[in-house]
C-alpha cells in the first residue's frame, strides 16, 4: 500500500503540494468573487461561522468552464487514483469564503450515509476535495482536523449536533463546544493551490479569520470508489445527490467540449436496490 493511501485511511485525510497553478488559481478567484457579489447580504448574515455556503452544481460547472476544468483536472483526478481511485464520481461543491475578522468553522462531518454499513469500514463512500485560494495559517482560517475520527469514535460525536442549526451558523454563543478547541486537533495550513482530501466524516473545522483579507476555499465531494460501492450503497449515493437537484442537468444541449470533461464524472445507478435513509450521526457500530 502507498504512503499516502495508508495516511489517508488510517488518518483519514492526506494532502497533496501544487494541484492548481497559479493561472487556474486567478480564474478561480475571478468566478468566486462574482458569484459571491451576486448573493443576497442576508446570506453572509446567516452564513457567519462559514462565512458563505454556496452551491457548486453541475449547471455551475457548465456556466463556468474554469470550474469543470478544476473538477476534472487531471491532478485532482491524479491524487484521487494515487489513493488506489481510479474511476471517481462527482457529485457537488460549496464556496466557502471566510471575510476577513470572521470567527471560526464549528466542529462538525459532512457524512450523511451513516445508515450505510459502508460508512463503518474504511471504503469511503464520500470524500471531500478541498482546495484554498490563498495561503492559509491558523491566523487566516486555516483547516483544523481531528485524524482517525472517520473511523473511532471522538467525544464530539455525542456533543455536536448533527446539523448546522441557526445559532452554530450564526456564532450566537462563541463559548459553544463546536468552536472549542478538541481533543488530537491538528491544524492544516496549507498553500494556495494545494489539495487536502480527506473522508466526508472526518471531523475539521476552520480558525477564525483574523486577517484583512478574504480567504476562500473550493469543497468539492466526490465519491471515489463509486463503481466499487454495493448496490444499495450506490443507490443512496444518487438518490441523495438527485434529491438534493445537484446532479440534474440537460446534456443534450451543453458545450460538448465541458460535456467531456464532466461525463465521466456522473454518477448513474440504474439497477433496482433501494437507497438506504440518509443519516447524520453515526450509530453504535462507531466504537
Ligand atoms: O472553511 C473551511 O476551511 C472548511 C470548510 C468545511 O469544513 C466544509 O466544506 O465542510
Amino acid at each position: 500500500m502507498s504512503h499516502k493511501r495508508e495516511q489517508f485511511i488510517t488518518k483519514g485525510y492526506c494532502l497533496f503540494n501544487n494541484i492548481i497553478n497559479s493561472q487556474m488559481l486567478v480564474e478561480l478567484r475571478k468566478v468566486t468573487d462574482k458569484v459571491l457579489s451576486m448573493q443576497d447580504i442576508s446570506h453572509f448574515k446567516r452564513q457567519q461561522t462559514t462565512g458563505s455556503m454556496v452551491l457548486i452544481d453541475w449547471e455551475m460547472a457548465y456556466r463556468y468552464n474554469v470550474m469543470a476544468k478544476f473538477i476534472s483536472h487531471p491532478k485532482m483526478l491524479g491524487a484521487l487514483a494515487e489513493l488506489g481511485f481510479n474511476d471517481p464520481k462527482f457529485g457537488h461543491g460549496r464556496i466557502i469564503s471566510k471575510p476577513p475578522h470572521s470567527p471560526p468553522l464549528y466542529w462538525h462531518e459532512d457524512g450523511r450515509f451513516w445508515g450505510d454499513p459502508v460508512s463503518y469500514t474504511s471504503q469511503p463512500i464520500q470524500c471531500f476535495l478541498m482546495v484554498y485560494l490563498t495561503d492559509t495559517t491558523p491566523k487566516n482560517g486555516c483547516l483544523r482536523v481531528i485524524p482517525g475520527s472517520h473511523l473511532k469514535r471522538h467525544p464530539l460525536h455525542d456533543q455536536v449536533p448533527s446539523k448546522q442549526n441557526e445559532a452554530i451558523a450564526t456564532y450566537a454563543n462563541p463559548e459553544d463546544i463546536v468552536f472549542q478547541r478538541a481533543e488530537g486537533v491538528v491544524d492544516l495550513p496549507m498553500k494556495a493551490g494545494d489539495l487536502v482530501i480527506g473522508y466526508a466524516t472526518l471531523f475539521h473545522s476552520a480558525h477564525s479569520n483574523q486577517s484583512d483579507q478574504i480567504r476562500t476555499v473550493l469543497t468539492m465531494w466526490y465519491y471515489p470508489d463509486f463503481v466499487n460501492l454495493p448496490e444499495p450503497s450506490q443507490a443512496s449515493v444518487a438518490d441523495q445527490e438527485r434529491a438534493g437537484g445537484f446532479n440534474q442537468i440537460d446534456t443534450v444541449s451543453l458545450q460538448s467540449t465541458t460535456q467531456a470533461l464532466m461525463e465521466p464524472l456522473r454518477i448513474a445507478y440504474k439497477g433496482n436496490a433501494a437507497p438506504i435513509q440518509s443519516q447524520w450521526t453515526p450509530g453504535m457500530g462507531l466504537k
